[in-house]
């Protein structure tokens, strides 16, 4: 493992408020930045919002708001959603801000410099909402293939980007760097888009002016998506003058996963990295594509986000219960199916009973059996201990290759384990037997320290559950600064006086709040 981690979510559009399906990718990265913090590695976690092109230009002005009073509205909604969902960014960057607009004019400036921008005249179809042009053979039916709505002929002066003068060199890439695109369905997708031919991209607009002027010919707006993807760069400090901002460039340049949905692998392993190619940067080490939640009813659309409102689900039921179901229901790059009740039901069954269980039983014992005092273990049978420790590997390993469900299911397992072990050692039985009293000590023991660990290995995950769990069983600290040592088994202080509190997660159904 490097000992530096750039992660990077998309910059959303700040036209609409954002769903269930833009927390998804953005509670994905933070669990990821989160793990690596947890490991000590110095960790760049990115977001922002994608402010600039003809899309916002157009909402804003039916909004009868300027752009840039619409989008400053919008990013601070965007921000006070992340911080509802315990979103650990360490920058939120805004394309409209004067430091992106400088990087953004620098790429350019250098990619053209070099010879791989040129002037000529674009006559074809572009789709506004998904700011993306089309030749007439790729439409379906007319429309655009991506969101099949209707698109619009232009025919304007252009510069263009020489994406065809590249294609060897990607597809050269991308065999060196097999995980370069991941997972492997859409690696195959793209290399497929890449052989059936590439052609040059147009990277400018005359027809409107919400954006970033190209330096060396002002009628001329860069193109959104080169502005947009310039802010993996630009939050860096790339273009700066500064020499502190540049060394965070040096520091977290290349990034190591730039995590998107699905409908935007192209952009990002195709587009972004050929202008890196052209500019002599360094190409970033994955582009990861995930899978898309939809609804029954089909994909989540502006007109249905209301009855997908995080804020609202957050509020209903907590932040860690979406957090959870986000990152434990879906394999992560798979579609999966959103559902309020399949979340009620997740959140019930491994939140409340499992863990949730685990901790009341655990404590309500040490208060019975031990006057709520954490005893010494002088008589463990390890079990426990065992079973922490081959979680501790399966979470490893499954976060290292970004599967995150499988993370969180080697974790619940063990808090299955625990309850069941407290079946099967009975220690109201022990309490009772004649010299008993050893080995339920041990019980009790194992039980809370396999509780101290769980909490650790949930940090990334979940914001509110790890210190409720560790308050409980009496640590003096918060796991605010606990790291992977404390990962290790015999780290809880036997003496320490539990505190029994709330339930950690209240069933949902029988509160009588679940649909
Ligand atoms: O595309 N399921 O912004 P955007 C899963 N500004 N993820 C979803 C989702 C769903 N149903 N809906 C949205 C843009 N997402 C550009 C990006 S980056 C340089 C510029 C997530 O607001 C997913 O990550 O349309 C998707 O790629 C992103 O939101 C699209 O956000």
């Amino acid at each position: 493992m490097r000992d530096r981690f750039y992660i990077t979510t998309p910059i959303y559009y700040p036209d609409s408020d954002l769903h269930i399906g833009h927390a998804y990718t953005t509670v994905a990265a933070d669990a990821i930045a989160r793990w690596h913090r947890l490991h000590g590695i110095r960790t760049f976690f990115l977001t922002g919002t994608d402010e600039h092109g003809q899309k916002i230009e157009r909402k804003a002005c039916q909004m009868g708001e300027t752009p840039h009073a619409f989008v400053s509205r919008m990013a601070d909604r965007i921000k006070g959603l992340w911080s509802a969902l315990g979103i650990s960014y360490d920058d939120f960057i805004r394309t409209s801000e004067p430091r992106h607009r400088r990087a953004v004019q620098a790429l350019f400036e250098r990619v053209y410099r070099q010879g791989d921008i040129y002037l000529g005249r674009y006559l074809g179809w572009y789709c506004t909402p998904c700011e993306t042009f089309w030749l007439e053979r790729q439409l379906e039916q007319g429309l655009c293939p991506d969101c099949k709505r209707t698109v619009e002929f232009l025919e304007e002066e252009a510069y263009f980007l020489r994406l065809t003068k590249y294609a060897d060199r990607w597809l050269e890439h991308i065999a060196a760097y097999p995980e370069f695109i991941q997972p492997v369905s859409r690696r195959n997708e793209m290399v497929s888009f890449v052989r059936a031919g590439l052609e040059d991209l147009c990277v400018s607009r005359t027809s409107f002016r919400w954006g970033v002027p190209v330096p060396f010919d002002l009628d001329h707006v860069i193109y959104v998506w080169f502005d947009a993807l310039t802010n993996y760069l630009s939050a860096l400090g790339y273009g700066s003058g500064d020499g502190e901002a540049r060394a965070c460039f040096e520091t977290f340049w290349p990034a190591d996963v730039h995590l998107v949905g699905k409908e935007i692998v192209r952009f990002h392993a195709v587009i972004w990295p050929i202008i890196l190619m052209a500019a002599d940067i360094p190409l970033p080490r994955q582009v990861y594509g995930h899978g898309w939640l939809v609804l029954k009813e089909g994909k989540i659309s502006k007109s249905r986000a209301n009855s997908v409102d995080p804020l609202v689900l957050v509020d209903r039921y907590g932040v860690d219960a979406i957090r959870y179901y986000l990152l434990r229901e879906i394999p992560f790059g798979a579609d999966g199916q959103y559902s309020e009740d399949s979340l009620v039901a997740r959140a019930d069954s491994d939140l409340a009973n499992d863990l949730g269980n685990l901790l009341s039983r655990s404590t309500a014992m040490l208060e019975r059996f031990c006057g709520g005092v954490v005893p010494h273990a002088t008589d463990s049978d390890g079990q426990l201990a065992a079973a922490i420790e081959r979680a501790v590997g399966q979470v490893s390993r499954a976060m290292q290759a970004l599967q995150l469900a499988d993370a969180l299911g080697a974790i619940l397992e063990v808090a299955r384990r625990a309850n069941k072990y407290i079946e099967e050692q009975a220690p109201w039985e022990l309490a009772r037997a004649a010299g008993g009293g050893r080995r339920l000590g041990s019980v009790l023991y194992d039980l809370a320290e396999c509780q101290r660990i769980l909490a650790v290995l949930l940090k990334p995950f979940l914001v509110r559950a790890p210190d409720v769990i560790w308050h409980q069983l009496g640590m003096a600290r918060t796991t605010a600064d606990a790291t992977h040592h404390e990962l290790a088994w015999g780290g809880l202080p036997p003496g320490l006086t539990i505190r029994r509190g709330e339930p950690l997660f209240p069933r949902i159904v029988s509160k009588g709040a679940g649909r």
